[in-house]
């Protein structure tokens, strides 16, 4: 079997600034299989134009829950094949919470809250590793395209107040939730270890300060965790 991982370039010591991406490289590693690592330069050319997506053994597969998915089941559920049916179900819907609701504060806090430094350049260039007349004229596009698809999807009309509240409500669940267990379940990580990670991480990780990074900070649970899958998973970017 040969996989090829299509993802962005790696940033801020995080595997990548992309929070489905580091989702699915972790996952890889997890079930340890054998794949290559290709960064997308420009175009994202996958059928839903986003990422991360593979080729596996040259067919294109998109989605990192999808793919994840077919590579469970068609390698005998290497990561989640120990959990019973409640909690895969449990691990989907956090998922969901993190990847469809969290996931939009997120985007809010990096690419649209005004008290937020303006990285949009230097990530462009470095993310997507546009030249520099194009990293001046993408990032005001992709930051304009953004904040239309927050409207469409209805968060970006609440107040900027009401916007950090329904995020936080969501750190606060994942953070009740783990309480002081070292891994979602069991006795080593799954799926949802890998999500929650990718997204606590992203959060924590990155230079984008808002009061979402600030209520996720105090849940050192939820921080440790993240520090704990990144020295387990990719113990290169751990600064000894
Ligand atoms: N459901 C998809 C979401 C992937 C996604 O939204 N990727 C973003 C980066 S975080 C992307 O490629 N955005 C580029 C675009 O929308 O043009 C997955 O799980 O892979």
């Amino acid at each position: 079997m040969s996989i090829v991982l299509h993802q962005f370039a790696p940033m801020y010591g995080l595997p990548n600034p992309s929070p489905f991406c580091i989702k699915l490289e972790t996952y890889l590693r997890m079930a340890a299989l054998p794949h290559t690592v290709e960064i997308i330069k420009g175009r994202i050319k996958s059928a839903t134009g986003k990422a991360p997506y593979i080729e596996l053994d040259g067919n294109v597969l998109c989605d990192s829950g999808l793919i994840i998915e077919h590579l469970e089941r068609t390698n005998g559920h290497p990561v989640d094949g120990k959990l019973t049916l409640a909690e895969r179900a449990q691990s989907l819907a956090f998922q969901r919470l993190m990847e469809e609701h969290l996931y939009q504060v997120a985007g809010f806090a990096r690419w649209v809250d005004p008290a937020n430094p303006d990285e949009t350049g230097g990530y462009a260039r470095a993310v997507v590793g546009l030249k520099s007349l194009l990293a001046k004229i993408i990032p005001p596009i992709v930051k304009r395209d953004i904040k239309k698809s927050l409207w469409h999807h209805g968060i970006r009309r609440h107040a900027d107040e009401t916007i950090w509240k329904l995020g936080i409500d969501d750190v606060h669940a994942l953070g009740h939730w783990l309480g002081a267990r070292p891994w979602c379940f069991c006795d080593a990580p799954t799926v949802l270890d890998a999500v929650l990670f990718a997204f606590i991480a992203s959060i924590v990780r990155t230079p984008w300060d808002s009061p979402l990074k600030v209520a996720t900070l105090k849940h050192r649970n939820l921080v440790d965790h993240s520090e704990r899958m990144l020295a387990k998973y990719f113990p290169e970017l751990v600064k000894t």
